[in-house]
């Protein structure tokens, strides 16, 4: 619906018009722009027309409106750490970025009823720390877990570490407040458990991009703190052993896990090479490793006995060759790092392609062997670094270009992202699983999801977006 003939009359008059209505620290343009316009991996570069940053709900819906009376487009923007260019506006400088960052306070807290109101600009950190206030858990971690805001985390349904035992952030969801295309202000922050009235709104908006339309507050479940936790990083001989270690964790306590985490040797070798402060506090390096959390909410359990007993078992079958436990917050955090150090150590390396799988739980394995060597027999010099949230079927399978000359991975990345895709298909898997379409994978939707589930969500679009007022670009073409 933007018009990319808008003249700088027209543009002048609706920056005028937003900062009279919003105050003239709402409205950013000029120089001010550039960090809205460009994605944290510095893959999409576009143009805002200006950016504008509302202070309350009220604030937003009036934007709409006003975005909308001129015929402009509006890009939500949270804190930028997606991966597809989701939050990023298009080159034609006609559509108007809207920050949700002013939008941070925590509304309101029931420690009887376990949730929390919070607005959608709270980082995702701040929302964590504030639950841990009242002796609660708010469970979704991620490694961009300090810029990441609720908004964006519900708008792309963000998955992380956690999601084996509390799901992504749409099981974590007990109510929305969202601004309509039409500016209209629907306030669903319920904080019920059961609530059987119809269709599920939230969850249409969770997952959807920002496309259906912008969510500024939400009602989320909390937990139980966790009062007692073991961290362990694990040294294996096969990606086969990752899973064979899973299911054995699960039998002694599947309700103890809280993360499970695969990394290959490559991506460990690029974050110890990498980045400085990190050792390795295993005897050698490994090929595969895990890295696995348990946690209880009571004080009197002894979880690094079950993991020394299933340890124990597994280095007699040969199934783990190493191990070490946290033996202080200090260790935990330095152990978690090998792996939230992932991304950046690759992104030190030198280019690289995200391909994030999700396959059957059970598949994970197979669909690591089988991937690496059709990959390998594309471009032997490749360096492989897959790693992520194999506990829930989700792997990051990154490839990471060969030392120097970039120029033959990048000739054949488009095959090496085929071929990726077409082992994740034979298992049934998805092409993202917690990182989203936006830009990046937009057009990939009608090979995976054409036929009835996307004529589902264009016929959804039509119905609470017809004009193409939201994110347009993003998710649907
Ligand atoms: C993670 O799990 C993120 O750390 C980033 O999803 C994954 O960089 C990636 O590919
Ligand atoms: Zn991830």
């Amino acid at each position: 619906m933007t018009s990319a003939l808008m003249s700088s009359g027209e543009k002048d008059a609706l920056r005028s018009a937003l900062s009279d209505a919003l105050g003239l620290r709402a409205v950013l343009s000029g120089a001010d722009t550039e960090g809205y316009e460009v994605d944290w991996r510095g893959i999409y570069h576009g143009r805002a027309l200006c950016v504008v940053r509302p202070e309350d709900t009220q604030g937003v819906a009036t934007a709409v409106k006003i975005c909308r009376a001129h015929g402009v487009a509006v890009v939500p923007h949270g804190g930028n750490t997606g991966m597809v260019g989701g939050a990023v506006p298009d080159e034609s400088s006609t559509q108007v970025v809207l920050s949700l960052a002013r939008l941070n306070r925590i509304r309101d807290f029931d420690v009887i009823d376990m949730s929390m109101v919070i607005e959608a600009g709270v980082a995702l950190q701040t929302a964590q720390e504030a639950a841990a206030g009242q002796d609660l858990l708010f469970p979704l971690t991620l490694s961009s877990q300090g810029s990441a805001q609720i908004g964006g985390i519900l708008s792309t349904n963000a998955g992380g570490n956690n999601t084996l035992r509390y799901g992504n952030a749409r099981d974590l969801v007990l109510g929305l407040e969202v601004v309509l295309a039409n500016g209209d202000i629907w306030n669903g922050l319920r904080r019920l458990r059961k609530d059987n009235t119809g269709y599920c709104l939230r969850q249409l908006f969770v997952g959807a991009e920002g496309t259906l339309g912008i969510i500024t507050a939400a009602s989320l479940k909390l937990v139980p703190a966790l009062l007692s936790r073991e961290v362990a990083l694990i040294a294996l001989p096969d990606a086969r052993s990752a899973l064979e270690l899973l299911s054995r964790f699960r039998r002694y306590d599947a309700e103890a896990l809280q993360a499970f985490e695969y990394m290959s040797g490559v991506g460990i070798d690029l974050v110890l090479d990498l980045i400085d402060g990190i050792t390795l506090p295993l005897a050698a390096r490994a090929e595969h490793y895990v890295l696995l959390e348990v946690g209880s909410s009571r004080r009197d359990v002894d979880l690094r006995t079950m993991i020394e007993a299933v340890l124990g078992l597994a280095f007699e079958d040969g199934v783990a060759l190493d191990a070490v436990l946290s033996e202080s917050e200090a260790q935990r955090q330095a152990l978690w790092r090998l792996r939230e150090e992932q991304a950046e150590g690759q992104a030190r390396a030198g280019k690289s392609i995200k391909n994030d799988i999700s396959v059957p739980v059970s598949k994970t394995a197979e669909f690591l062997d089988r991937a690496t060597a059709a990959c390998l027999a594309i471009l032997p010099a490749l360096r492989l670094a897959p790693f992520g949230h194999l506990g829930d079927g989700n792997i990051h399978f990154n490839l990471v270009q060969p030392e120097g000359d970039a120029t033959l991975f990048v000739d054949r990345s488009e095959e090496l992202i085929a071929v990726v895709n077409a082992i994740a298909r034979e298992y049934g898997g998805s092409f993202s699983a917690e990182h989203g379409i936006g830009q990046l994978k937009r057009d990939m939707l009608e090979e995976w999801r054409g036929g009835v589930e996307l004529d589902i969500m264009a016929r959804v679009k039509a119905a609470l977006d017809p004009d193409r007022m939201l994110n347009p670009g993003k998710l649907l073409a």
